[in-house]
């Protein structure tokens, strides 16, 4: 009788997770790795709403729309902008650690 009481409590279960993974809409809400819904105007919004924070991942509110970034900044290889103070002063700033590339740090010494 236990044994049938838990196979149904898991059944249940089951239900229950499908049914949160499902809840979100694609259209109007982000789905949090959790299941949980946010948003999408919470997404990118630099604050972290999901509970491991990844509606902050992979935003580009750092790249240019235009693709290019002012003359006093510096362009990532991911396409996001820095100033140029940060290029070469030996702490990672881009993504990808371009500012920091050997070639080009180089090449702003001589
Ligand atoms: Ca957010
Ligand atoms: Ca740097």
């Amino acid at each position: 009788m236990l044994v049938k009481s838990l196979g149904i409590l898991i059944i249940l279960a089951g239900f229950l997770i499908f049914e949160i993974n499902a809840v979100c809409n694609n259209v109007t809400e982000f789905t949090c790795s959790d299941g949980s819904c946010i948003p999408h105007a919470d997404k990118c919004n630099r604050v972290y709403d999901c509970r491991n924070g990844e509606d902050e991942n992979d935003c580009e509110s750092n790249v240019s729309p235009t693709g290019t970034c002012s003359t006093n900044e510096f362009r990532c290889g991911d396409g996001s902008c820095i100033n140029n103070e940060f290029v070469c002063d030996r702490v990672l700033d881009c993504q990808d650690f371009l500012d920091e590339d050997p070639a080009i740090c180089s090449q702003q010494n001589h």
